[in-house]
């Protein structure tokens, strides 16, 4: 039996892959390997008892010697560095660090020029009831002002918000005066796209409630925002407008800062874009958000967000900020 523990042994130091070691270990502990011929091989026939027991204990001994000496040349084998170890001089592969979207950094911007002026800034739900979105906004069923906002209706009798006033009336409720807020977020208008006009887009919606509230603050605060968020000096106009929650009601545009006034297809080649419908808030409104209006008056302003990114990084087309192209992302 020694001899063939020390041949297994010497057989054994000049492995070097698994699979010799299978090998081996089938030649050794094998159906008609060398323990089973060792076995049948012995002539017990005129042994005694104890003869008998010693070479019983002594092969099980040799079988688990050879099993043990398997199992640890198994995991030397396992921790062994393979041939093609890694190569630590190669380049390592460039990773792009995930950014934020435009209109995520103008929406960081005009929140903190908010806060910094004073407002709280608030979110609110995109699958609104027609009552926020239309008929607390003194827009009843059958106003004509509802065609100028085409809507996604939804089986459950709910929309999926067309403007953020929809928050409105909920946060004149909520918080009452005096009140400075915004509520940023996506709104939904089932139209066709073009350069300027997108299904889904973003606004920032402010309200403002005090005593003593006048178009001449609403024309300051608008001013301050929009410097703010250029940066620069930039060129608005404000024209009377029209909106059933407001009275009364204006549109700031812009001057284009693609073509600067010139005309472009950024700004459908009228040289202004029309950025910040705002007015003073109708006396219905105050009312259905439990505002006293005797005390109270307020404005609304609804900065088109998305719009607002356009000017300010020059896209000439709306549509490149849903795109998902990276060739667009990856510049900003
Ligand atoms: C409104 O949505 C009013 N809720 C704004 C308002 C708020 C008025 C408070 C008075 C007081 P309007 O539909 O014009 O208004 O949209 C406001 C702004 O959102 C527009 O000036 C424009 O900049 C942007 N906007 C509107 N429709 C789209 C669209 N389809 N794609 C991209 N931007 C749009």
């Amino acid at each position: 039996m020694e001899t063939v523990y020390l041949e297994f042994k010497k057989q054994l130091a000049t492995v070097d892959s698994s699979t010799a070691l299978e090998n081996l270990k089938s030649q050794y502990l094998g159906r008609n390997g060398v323990l089973k011929k060792l076995k049948s091989n012995t002539d017990l026939k005129t042994s005694t008892t104890e003869e008998k027991r010693a070479f019983g204990l002594m092969f099980n001994e040799l079988k688990s010697q050879i099993q043990l000496m398997v199992e640890e040349k198994q995991v030397i084998l396992e921790q062994k560095p393979s041939s093609n170890p890694i190569d630590l001089t190669l380049p390592g592969i460039k990773k792009a660090p995930g950014r934020l979207h435009p209109i995520s950094q103008v929406q960081d911007d005009l929140e903190n020029i908010c806060l910094s002026m004073g407002f709280k800034v608030l979110g609110g739900a995109e699958m609104e009831t027609d009552y926020n979105n239309f008929a607390s906004l003194n827009t009843p069923d059958d106003h004509p002002a509802r065609d100028m906002q085409d809507t996604f209706w939804l089986n459950n009798g709910k929309l999926l918000r067309t403007q953020t006033s929809a928050n409105q009336v909920q946060t004149l409720r909520r918080y009452g005066a005096p009140l400075r807020a915004v509520f940023p977020g996506k709104c939904f208008r089932y139209e066709t796209t073009d350069a300027t006009h997108e299904n889904t887009f973003y606004q920032m919606e402010g309200l403002v409630v005090d005593e003593n509230i006048s178009i001449a603050n609403l024309i300051a605060v608008m001013k301050e925002i929009i410097s703010a968020v250029f940066k620069r000096e930039v060129t608005v106009r404000l024209r009377p407008g029209y909106f059933p929650f407001v009275e009364p009601a204006f549109e700031l545009d812009i001057q284009c800062l693609i073509c600067h006034g010139q005309g472009c297809p950024g700004c459908k080649k009228a040289g202004w874009l029309e950025l910040l419908p705002c007015g003073l808030i109708h006396p219905v409104v105050l009312k259905n958000g439990n505002i006293d209006g005797e005390k109270y008056t307020g404005f609304a302003f609804g900065l088109g967000l998305t719009r607002l990114a356009m000017m300010k990084f020059q896209i000439p087309d709306i549509r490149l900020f849903n795109s998902g192209d990276f060739r667009f992302l990856e510049q900003f």
